[in-house]
Order: C-alpha cells, then sequence, then structure tokens
C-alpha cells in the first residue's frame, strides 16, 4: 500500500506526521471518506468541495488547490491499483507548539490512504438494522457544527459507545432540541405515506453526500422528497426507515428503541433507492484509469 502524505509516497509504515500537529494534539483538522466502484470515484467534486468547505470554516488553508487534490486522490488510487475502494483524505493543522493557537501551525499536512473497504454485513441490508437512541446529543451548531466535518469525532464516538453497550450497530442522535438529527456516522430517512423526509441541515447534521445523492435519485424516480423538522414519534410511526452514508450506502431500519417500523421489514421505497444507488454508484463518476 502506497500513501500520499504531502506529495510524496509512503509505506504505511513510513507514512507519519508529528507528535506537534495539532491534528493528533487537539483534532485540529478536517476529513472525507469518499467510496470508489468499478473504476469510478463516487461524487468526488461534491467531496472535496465540502472538504473545502470545512476548512474554509476552520479557517486552515489547504496547502494544495482542489484540482491538485483531485489529481492527487486519483493517483494514489492508480498507484494502489484500485477500481474499488475507500478513500481517506486527511487535511491537519500540522506542526505547532503545545499551545492551542492555530497560527503558529505554518504547513497544514495532507494525507491520502486508498484502502480496500470492508462492507458491511449482507443480512444488514435483508433484514434491517435495530437502532437506539442514545442519551448523547449531537453537537449544538454554535459550539461545533456538524456540518464540519472535522478531525475531533468524540460527540459521534460517545454516541456510538453508548450504543453499542446496548448492542446497536448504529446510534440514533437527537440534536439540543430533541429533534431527530442523525446517527453517529450515517444520515437518517423516514418514509410515511410515500414522501420521504429527512432532517434539514440547518438542524445540525452532517449534510451527507450519500444523502444529497439519495435526495436526487428519489425525485428521479418520482418521489416527493422533504427536508422536515420531526421527533423519535416520527420515526416509531413511519412506514419505512433508512440510513444513508458513503461506508453503508442505503440500509434499512426495521427497529427503534424496540419499536418495531412499519411491518418489521426492510421497505418497498427502501429496496428501490438501494437498487437505484448502487447502479448510479457502479456507472457514474470520476474515471480512475483512462479507457
Ligand atoms: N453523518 C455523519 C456524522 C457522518 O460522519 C454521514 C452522516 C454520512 O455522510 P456521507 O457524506 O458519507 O454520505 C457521516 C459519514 C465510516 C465513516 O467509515 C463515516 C463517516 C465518518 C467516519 C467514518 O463509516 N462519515
Amino acid at each position: 500500500m502506497l500513501i500520499y502524505v504531502d506529495g510524496e509516497y509512503f509505506s504505511p509504515e513510513e507514512a507519519k506526521i508529528s507528535v506537534f500537529d495539532h491534528g493528533l494534539l487537539y483534532g485540529d483538522g478536517v476529513f472525507e471518506g469518499i467510496r470508489c466502484y468499478n473504476g469510478y470515484v463516487f461524487k468526488l467534486d461534491e467531496h472535496l468541495e465540502r472538504l473545502y468547505d470545512s476548512a474554509k470554516s476552520l479557517m486552515l488553508k489547504i496547502p494544495i488547490p482542489i484540482e491538485a487534490m483531485q489529481e492527487a486522490t486519483l493517483e494514489t488510487l492508480r498507484r494502489n491499483q484500485l477500481r474499488e475502494g475507500y478513500i481517506r483524505l486527511i487535511v491537519t493543522r500540522g506542526i505547532g507548539d503545545l499551545g492551542l493557537d492555530p497560527d503558529k501551525c505554518h504547513n497544514p499536512s495532507v494525507i491520502i490512504i486508498a484502502d480496500k473497504i470492508t462492507l458491511y454485513p449482507q443480512h444488514y441490508y435483508e433484514n434491517g438494522l435495530e437502532i437506539v437512541t442514545v442519551s448523547v446529543r449531537r453537537n449544538y451548531p454554535e459550539a461545533i457544527n456538524p456540518r464540519i466535518k472535522s478531525l475531533n469525532y468524540l460527540n459521534n464516538i460517545l454516541a456510538k459507545i453508548e450504543g453499542k453497550q446496548s448492542g446497536a450497530v448504529e446510534v440514533l442522535m437527537l440534536n439540543i432540541d430533541g429533534y431527530v438529527a442523525e446517527c453517529s456516522g450515517d444520515n437518517i430517512f423516514i418514509v410515511k405515506d410515500e414522501m420521504i423526509i429527512t432532517p434539514p441541515a440547518h438542524l445540525g447534521i452532517l449534510e451527507g453526500v450519500t444523502r444529497n445523492c439519495v435526495i436526487t435519485l428519489a425525485r428521479e424516480a418520482g418521489f416527493e422528497v422533504e427536508e422536515r423538522v420531526f421527533t423519535r414519534h416520527g420515526i416509531y410511526i413511519a412506514d419505512e426507515c433508512f440510513l444513508t452514508g458513503t461506508a453503508a450506502e442505503v440500509i434499512p431500519v426495521v427497529k427503534l428503541d424496540q419499536r418495531v417500523i412499519g411491518n418489521g421489514e426492510p421497505g418497498k421505497v427502501t429496496q428501490k433507492l438501494i437498487a437505484a444507488y448502487r447502479h448510479y454508484a457502479n456507472n457514474f463518476g470520476t474515471r480512475i484509469f483512462p479507457e
């Protein structure tokens, strides 16, 4: 495996950053997780845009332009001979001293790791997930905005720890006001009376690339999709529920907090969207290798 670090390629043993990097000391940095399918990178422009937007919000100047980041991402995939896999882009604040001041870090670091992907077990897609609500609330946007995909993921990790204690593979997180926000690493949708509903980004969620793609695919398939505020009750009484995310793609949810959703099986709308998503991912995107 070859890993890109600041313009050079290293083996996993040789790929290193400093213990004085504020990415390590403070979680000061941004990242993206991206998939490639069948030789196509999925929504590369959207992921890169979110990376640069997250950095802008943190006043972190990414040292290379977006076009160079795109080329470095593709080149990392080529050097690793990957047509199917997972890409992790990381930009750290860089080396500073032991104080918080980001202005003392003069050289942000860019890291690109491309690896094979561990897929979710097939039975999750066939039978659906059982999830639980955790007590940990999603970050308040005026404290740390969840729209920033930063290296500080403790909010989500605390939620994940709580979920694992009750055996759940994914967990529902509410925002400070008690409205449904998202899951620890996935966005959430419900289907009620043929209408597809997902929380609006301003509630304090990561605006998922998969989420936005699924909204478009659903509308193209003739479904009505609305961004609406709802509570857990809305999920309990929904006909269907599913999650979206780079790793999970589109995955059905059949139980929340021991309440069976709909008839307890992955719903028809969900199944259609799983198929539409897979078709899109395998046939569209940025080509890794020339024809
Ligand atoms: N919400 C949060 C909080 C996330 O971290 C999503 C939604 C889905 O966004 P995308 O753009 O992927 O549709 C994420 C995804 C992983 C993993 O490997 C996923 C994420 C972060 C870290 C690891 O499962 N983020």
